[in-house]
Protein backbone atom coordinates (compact mmCIF):
# COMPACT_ATOMS: atom_id res chain seq x y z
CA UNK A 1 0.00 0.00 0.00
CA UNK A 2 1.26 3.21 -0.96
CA UNK A 3 -0.58 6.49 1.40
CA UNK A 4 0.27 9.84 -0.81
CA UNK A 5 0.37 13.12 0.77
CA UNK A 6 1.83 15.20 3.84
CA UNK A 7 1.95 14.53 6.80
CA UNK A 8 1.00 18.91 7.35
CA UNK A 9 -2.53 17.51 6.31
CA UNK A 10 -4.34 16.44 9.42
CA UNK A 11 -6.34 14.57 6.72
CA UNK A 12 -3.50 12.15 5.45
CA UNK A 13 -2.05 12.52 8.95
CA UNK A 14 -5.48 10.70 10.42
CA UNK A 15 -5.00 7.93 7.98
CA UNK A 16 -1.38 7.60 8.64
CA UNK A 17 -2.36 7.09 12.39
CA UNK A 18 -4.86 4.38 11.65
CA UNK A 19 -2.52 2.45 9.96
CA UNK A 20 0.27 2.44 12.50
CA UNK A 21 -2.51 1.47 15.09
CA UNK A 22 -3.39 -1.14 13.25
CA UNK A 23 0.08 -2.32 12.51
CA UNK A 24 -0.43 -1.77 8.66
CA UNK A 25 3.04 -1.86 6.81
CA UNK A 26 2.42 1.18 4.29
CA UNK A 27 5.05 3.33 1.85
CA UNK A 28 4.52 6.98 2.25
CA UNK A 29 5.07 9.14 -0.59
CA UNK A 30 5.46 12.83 0.10
CA UNK A 31 3.18 15.02 -2.13
CA UNK A 32 2.05 18.25 -1.60
CA UNK A 33 -1.11 18.44 -3.73
CA UNK A 34 -0.26 22.64 -4.39
CA UNK A 35 2.33 22.54 -6.57
CA UNK A 36 2.23 23.08 -10.78
CA UNK A 37 3.98 19.79 -10.71
CA UNK A 38 1.84 17.70 -8.23
CA UNK A 39 1.45 14.35 -9.08
CA UNK A 40 -1.47 14.41 -6.54
CA UNK A 41 -4.28 14.25 -9.53
CA UNK A 42 -3.07 11.24 -10.95
CA UNK A 43 -4.08 9.44 -7.98
CA UNK A 44 -7.27 11.55 -7.23
CA UNK A 45 -8.92 13.42 -9.76
CA UNK A 46 -10.29 16.11 -7.11
CA UNK A 47 -6.48 16.74 -6.34
CA UNK A 48 -6.62 16.52 -2.80
CA UNK A 49 -4.39 14.27 -0.18
CA UNK A 50 -4.68 11.54 0.70
CA UNK A 51 -4.42 8.96 -1.53
CA UNK A 52 -4.14 5.39 -0.87
CA UNK A 53 -2.94 3.51 -3.47
CA UNK A 54 -3.71 -0.48 -3.35
CA UNK A 55 -3.02 -1.54 -6.95
CA UNK A 56 -2.59 0.27 -10.23
CA UNK A 57 -6.49 -0.02 -10.59
CA UNK A 58 -7.57 0.74 -7.27
CA UNK A 59 -7.13 4.08 -5.33
CA UNK A 60 -9.63 5.11 -2.21
CA UNK A 61 -9.93 8.72 -1.56
CA UNK A 62 -11.36 10.75 0.19
CA UNK A 63 -9.68 10.07 3.79
CA UNK A 64 -13.47 9.31 4.95
CA UNK A 65 -13.72 6.55 2.59
CA UNK A 66 -9.93 5.57 3.67
CA UNK A 67 -10.92 4.90 6.78
CA UNK A 68 -13.77 3.08 5.97
CA UNK A 69 -11.63 0.73 3.64
CA UNK A 70 -9.17 0.06 6.02
CA UNK A 71 -11.77 -0.94 9.33
CA UNK A 72 -13.34 -3.22 6.53
CA UNK A 73 -9.69 -5.23 6.43
CA UNK A 74 -10.71 -6.35 10.12
CA UNK A 75 -7.05 -5.94 11.64
CA UNK A 76 -7.07 -5.24 15.66
CA UNK A 77 -7.97 -2.74 16.97
CA UNK A 78 -11.32 -2.26 15.37
CA UNK A 79 -12.07 1.82 15.37
CA UNK A 80 -15.36 1.69 14.81
CA UNK A 81 -18.36 -0.34 16.45
CA UNK A 82 -19.66 -3.30 15.12
CA UNK A 83 -23.17 -1.74 15.94
CA UNK A 84 -24.23 0.15 12.76
CA UNK A 85 -25.52 2.49 14.30
CA UNK A 86 -22.86 3.63 16.89
CA UNK A 87 -20.63 3.15 14.27
CA UNK A 88 -22.40 5.90 12.21
CA UNK A 89 -22.37 7.93 15.51
CA UNK A 90 -18.17 7.48 15.47
CA UNK A 91 -18.06 8.56 11.86
CA UNK A 92 -20.19 11.30 12.45
CA UNK A 93 -17.90 13.15 14.90
CA UNK A 94 -15.13 12.07 12.49
CA UNK A 95 -16.88 14.31 9.61
CA UNK A 96 -17.37 16.68 12.32
CA UNK A 97 -13.98 17.12 13.08
CA UNK A 98 -12.57 16.75 9.29
CA UNK A 99 -15.44 19.58 8.55
CA UNK A 100 -13.32 21.56 10.97
CA UNK A 101 -10.47 21.21 8.89
CA UNK A 102 -11.74 21.88 5.81
CA UNK A 103 -13.06 25.03 7.65
CA UNK A 104 -9.38 25.50 8.71
CA UNK A 105 -8.10 24.95 5.41
CA UNK A 106 -10.14 27.21 3.80
CA UNK A 107 -9.51 30.30 6.73
CA UNK A 108 -5.31 29.73 6.03
CA UNK A 109 -5.58 29.67 2.26
CA UNK A 110 -7.67 32.90 2.41
CA UNK A 111 -5.20 34.85 5.28
CA UNK A 112 -2.24 33.89 2.32
CA UNK A 113 -3.96 36.18 0.01
CA UNK A 114 -2.88 39.58 -0.34
CA UNK A 115 -4.74 41.75 2.58
CA UNK A 116 -6.64 43.97 0.57
CA UNK A 117 -8.07 40.90 -1.84
CA UNK A 118 -8.89 38.83 1.39
CA UNK A 119 -12.94 38.77 1.85
CA UNK A 120 -13.65 39.24 5.94
CA UNK A 121 -17.00 37.67 5.31
CA UNK A 122 -15.10 34.80 4.15
CA UNK A 123 -13.11 34.79 7.80
CA UNK A 124 -15.61 34.99 9.47
CA UNK A 125 -17.69 32.40 8.27
CA UNK A 126 -14.68 30.04 8.57
CA UNK A 127 -14.04 30.74 12.21
CA UNK A 128 -17.55 30.43 13.32
CA UNK A 129 -17.61 26.85 11.58
CA UNK A 130 -14.41 26.27 13.94
CA UNK A 131 -15.79 27.34 16.92
CA UNK A 132 -19.04 26.20 16.68
CA UNK A 133 -17.89 22.71 15.85
CA UNK A 134 -14.86 22.52 18.30
CA UNK A 135 -17.97 23.32 20.93
CA UNK A 136 -19.76 20.73 19.96
CA UNK A 137 -16.27 18.44 20.01
CA UNK A 138 -16.13 19.18 23.69
CA UNK A 139 -19.66 18.44 24.28
CA UNK A 140 -18.68 14.88 22.83
CA UNK A 141 -15.29 14.79 24.52
CA UNK A 142 -17.15 15.37 27.65
CA UNK A 143 -19.96 12.66 27.77
CA UNK A 144 -16.70 10.27 27.11
CA UNK A 145 -19.04 7.83 25.26
CA UNK A 146 -18.35 8.10 21.53
CA UNK A 147 -15.29 10.58 21.93
CA UNK A 148 -12.46 10.21 24.72
CA UNK A 149 -14.08 7.04 26.21
CA UNK A 150 -11.82 3.98 27.61
CA UNK A 151 -11.31 2.85 24.14
CA UNK A 152 -9.68 5.15 21.38
CA UNK A 153 -11.88 5.06 17.79
CA UNK A 154 -11.86 6.76 14.76
CA UNK A 155 -13.73 9.83 15.99
CA UNK A 156 -10.79 10.56 18.87
CA UNK A 157 -8.48 9.83 16.46
CA UNK A 158 -9.84 12.68 13.50
CA UNK A 159 -10.09 14.92 16.76
CA UNK A 160 -6.63 14.84 17.65
CA UNK A 161 -5.17 15.26 14.25
CA UNK A 162 -7.67 18.05 14.32
CA UNK A 163 -6.37 19.23 17.19
CA UNK A 164 -2.63 18.68 15.83
CA UNK A 165 -3.46 20.54 13.00
CA UNK A 166 -4.77 23.71 14.85
CA UNK A 167 -1.63 23.60 16.76
CA UNK A 168 0.54 23.56 14.06
CA UNK A 169 -1.03 26.09 12.04
CA UNK A 170 -1.70 28.16 14.68
CA UNK A 171 -5.30 28.43 14.01
CA UNK A 172 -7.46 29.46 16.59
CA UNK A 173 -4.85 29.54 19.42
CA UNK A 174 -7.14 30.07 21.87
CA UNK A 175 -8.91 26.93 21.42
CA UNK A 176 -8.12 25.21 24.70
CA UNK A 177 -9.73 28.39 26.92
CA UNK A 178 -12.96 26.37 28.21
CA UNK A 179 -12.33 22.77 26.80
CA UNK A 180 -10.87 20.81 29.20
CA UNK A 181 -12.14 17.01 27.69
CA UNK A 182 -10.69 18.41 24.24
CA UNK A 183 -7.34 19.06 26.06
CA UNK A 184 -7.29 15.67 27.93
CA UNK A 185 -8.81 14.46 24.71
CA UNK A 186 -5.28 15.50 22.98
CA UNK A 187 -3.07 14.94 26.01
CA UNK A 188 -4.05 11.29 25.73
CA UNK A 189 -3.76 11.06 22.39
CA UNK A 190 -0.45 12.58 21.60
CA UNK A 191 1.19 9.92 23.98
CA UNK A 192 0.56 7.10 21.62
CA UNK A 193 3.46 6.36 19.49
CA UNK A 194 1.49 6.34 16.03
CA UNK A 195 1.02 10.33 16.83
CA UNK A 196 4.71 10.87 18.32
CA UNK A 197 5.50 9.37 15.06
CA UNK A 198 3.41 11.34 12.38
CA UNK A 199 4.46 14.93 13.91
CA UNK A 200 3.91 17.44 11.16
CA UNK A 201 6.99 18.68 9.60
CA UNK A 202 8.09 21.86 10.76
CA UNK A 203 10.42 23.50 7.80
N1 LIG B 1 -12.45 15.70 2.57
C1 LIG B 1 -11.10 15.45 2.13
C2 LIG B 1 -10.26 16.70 2.38
C3 LIG B 1 -8.86 16.54 1.86
C4 LIG B 1 -8.18 17.89 1.71
O1 LIG B 1 -8.84 18.94 1.67
N2 LIG B 1 -6.86 17.87 1.65
C5 LIG B 1 -6.14 19.09 1.38
C6 LIG B 1 -4.81 19.09 2.11
S1 LIG B 1 -5.05 19.35 3.85
C7 LIG B 1 -5.86 19.15 -0.11
O2 LIG B 1 -5.37 18.19 -0.66
N3 LIG B 1 -6.16 20.29 -0.75
C8 LIG B 1 -5.86 20.49 -2.12
C9 LIG B 1 -6.98 21.17 -2.87
O3 LIG B 1 -8.02 21.49 -2.25
O4 LIG B 1 -6.82 21.38 -4.06
C10 LIG B 1 -10.54 14.24 2.86
O5 LIG B 1 -10.99 14.00 3.98
O6 LIG B 1 -9.68 13.54 2.32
Amino acid sequence: MKLIGSYTSPFVRKISVIMLEKGITFEFINESPWTEESHVPHYNPLGKIPALVIGPEEVWYDSHIIAAYLEQLDIAPALMPHDRLAALKVQQLEALADGIGDAAVILLREQMRPPELQMESQLLRQREKILRGLDALEKEAAKGVTLNSETINLADIAAACLIGFLNFRRVMPNWCVERPALVKLAEKMFQRESFARTVPPTA
